[in-house]
């Protein structure tokens, strides 16, 4: 272990200057924040690292040497191939279960709105239908909250039922990916019920065959994409509305030192949403407390949320959410739940900052907390715009310093919003500019650029080089997630970014932005939070259904440069489940086996089992973000040719 961790300066901890600035303002103060702890914990556990410390019983903690001079297995007897599968379900059952939590609040929060004794309104009806059709329901003759009803009991049926597979597997999975799952008896039946048994193989004594183990982690890549994302998305859009082009500003910068700032964090919007409305109602109380007004900002993917919808300005990613405070200029910052760092509550200390928790199993202690449940989601937020307005009277002044100049951003870019521009092309067929462009090389692939910012990475290099690596070879990006923070701060969102285009993307996306009253579309499409992964996914099932091929089949790839989340890993997985190659520049920990890394990385020709082999689609790991951006577009030019264009 070192005896003295080096403390990056704050130029080596990101790309962004307003971070840099705003990093050495914390240094200055003594206050700590996760790039300092980042280093002081630099020296990392070797076992750990590699998959190879198992800690799922109490004969344990054992760490094996597979290939050293120490014991090779476990007290049990299990090998390292097994411990490493096993820690890698572990993190998976991590990721599922943030997302299929998600998606079963959300759905109880549908079903009490349309039982009437919750105040939120369907805001699409429109959407509300189609998914009712989807998912077989009769619509005919029926009201809206009835409808409404009936999917939210379908959804909720995803964490009940014990026979048969998810509602909206059948809804939204892709059927010839569907073929594949089917026939490995990996098609999850409900969430909980598959959680719960992840938990069990994995525990000592359960299931010790490796490749076993990892179709076990594609089971839960596959409850995080259905019971998670789809649904959490599809009901959002029912509950807030379907998003459509917004602009929105993106930097530190948001926040305004003449108004009441408060921040919105994590992912749910189900109370954000609610605080921007008590926002607006409470404007004028804010006046009297010598305010000019409210400014709301977003942080991580609750403020993805609100500015796919509302336009609300972003503030920070994940690994600079503590720097929100250090202004000094925040009366509040609310979380809700996932990615919110203990740390907040330490610096928000040093300010006048108020901390506040929402969700009865996410607190943090010193934080005040505001429960937060539907029926009485106007109650919690009106307390706690209103306590923002209260705090505006401690902030110290002298300790305000909000770094200058944002930068403007387009998001909002749905599926129904992508194809309400090419109708303009092609009424009948609105994906079909969008293929022909594809198969006449206009664009050359699709790439989801996605993911987190990560305090150990430099913040925002990885995904912008990805991007913009992507970009000057005519691949279209969509992103979601901290990974579009980061792309719409580098200019990726506005029309400034066209210079990272190659020239034929570039046209198109010219012309594409005139029917959309743009003088282009950005190069990067926000498709939103995490659990809006979900979109690229329809857009790519959508487009196999175009050409009759697998998802497989099409140049797409995604990419994960700065992870820091097992919940990234899970969607990844859940890509690849569909054929479709994902990217990480993290180190996902299971190079203690060559086994496992093989079957995740390996490609279809090689011996074995391997992803590629049983879906069309691998792991690709790589942290240099020029080479691992000349991957994808190995992978992409690979499936161009064997679909012949
Ligand atoms: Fe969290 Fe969604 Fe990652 Fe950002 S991108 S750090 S998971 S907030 Ni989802």
């Amino acid at each position: 272990m070192d005896k003295v961790a080096k403390i990056r300066e704050p130029e080596e901890v990101s790309k962004d200057t307003q971070v840099q600035q705003m990093l050495a303002v914390a240094r200055s103060r003594g206050i700590e924040t996760a790039f300092d702890r980042a280093d002081q914990t630099a020296a990392r556990c070797p076992f750990g690292s590699a998959g190879l410390c198992c800690r799922s019983c109490l004969e344990g903690p054992c760490r094996i040497v597979p290939n050293g001079s120490g014991p090779r297995r476990g007290v049990c007897g299990s090998d390292a191939d097994t411990l490493v599968a096993r820690s890698l379900l572990n993190t998976m059952i991590q990721g599922a279960s943030g997302h299929a939590e998600h998606g079963r609040e959300v759905a109880m929060a549908l079903l009490k709105t349309a039982e009437g004794k919750a105040p939120y309104v369907i805001r699409d009806v429109g959407k509300l239908m189609r998914v009712a059709k989807g998912l077989n329901l009769e619509t005919e003759g029926k009201s809206i909250n009835e409808v409404a009803k009936a999917v939210a009991l379908a959804a909720l049926e995803d964490f009940q039922k014990h026979e048969g597979v998810m509602n909206w597997i059948e809804y939204r999975g892709h059927q010839k990916s569907r073929e594949i799952w089917d026939k490995l008896g990996i098609t999850p039946v409900n969430a909980h019920l598959e959680i719960a048994k992840a938990v069990t193989r994995n525990a000592m004594g359960g299931d010790a065959d490796p490749v076993n183990l990892l179709l076990g982690s594609v089971t839960m890549g596959l409850v995080d994409g259905y019971s998670g994302l789809h649904l959490s998305s599809d009901l959002q859009d029912i509950l807030f509305g379907t998003p459509k082009a917004v602009k929105f500003n993106y930097s530190l910068a948001v926040l305004d030192e003449k108004q009441i700032n408060i921040a919105v964090h994590g992912h749910i919007p189900l109370l954000s949403e609610k605080i921007v409305e008590w926002a607006r109602i409470l404007e004028r109380k804010a006046l009297t407390v010598g305010a000019e007004g409210i400014n709301i900002v977003g942080v991580c993917c609750t403020g993805n949320e609100l500015l796919m919808r509302q336009g609300v300005h972003a503030a920070s990613s994940f690994s600079s959410q503590e720097l929100v405070i250090v202004t000094g200029a925040l009366e509040a910052m609310v979380v809700d739940i996932q990615c919110i760092m203990p740390g907040i509550q330490q610096v928000a200390e040093c300010y006048h900052t108020e901390i506040i928790t929402t969700i009865p199993h996410v607190k943090i202690s010193g934080a005040t907390h505001v429960n937060f449940e539907p029926e009485y989601a106007d109650d919690a937020a009106r307390e706690i715009v209103e306590r923002a307005i209260r705090n505006f009277a401690k902030r110290d002044p002298a300790k305000v310093v909000i770094p200058g100049g944002s930068v403007e951003a387009h998001a909002g870019f749905s599926v129904e919003q992508i194809c309400e521009v090419t109708a303009k092309i092609n009424a009948d067929k609105p994906l079909q500019p969008l293929i022909d462009a594809i198969k006449d090389g206009t664009i050359r692939g699709v790439a989801a650029v996605i993911g987190c910012t990560n305090p150990r990475e430099p913040q925002d290099i990885g995904n912008v080089t990805v991007a913009r690596e992507l970009l000057k070879n005519n691949v279209l990006i969509v992103t979601t997630g901290c990974a579009a923070h980061s792309l719409a701060k580098y200019g990726l969102m506005n029309e400034d970014g066209l210079e990272a285009c190659g020239d034929s993307l570039k046209a198109l996306l010219r012309q594409l932005g005139q029917h959309a009253g743009l003088s282009a579309l950005p190069p990067a499409l926000h498709m939103g939070s995490c659990v809006d992964n979900s979109r690229p996914l329809d857009l790519l099932s959508a487009i196999a259904d175009e050409l009759d091929v697998p998802v497989s089949s099409l140049p797409a790839v995604g990419s994960c440069p700065e992870t820091h989340s097992p919940k990234a890993l899970t969607i990844g997985t859940y890509f690849i489940a569909h054929g479709v190659d994902v990217h990480v520049g993290v180190d996902p920990q299971v190079s203690g086996s060559n086994l496992v890394t093989r079957t995740l990385t390996g490609s279809r020709e090689d011996k074995g089992i391997t992803m590629d082999g049983l879906f069309g689609g691998k792991l690709i790991v790589e942290s240099d973000p020029v080479k691992a951006a000349a991957m994808l577009l190995e992978r992409i030019d690979m499936k161009r040719k064997a679909l012949g264009i």
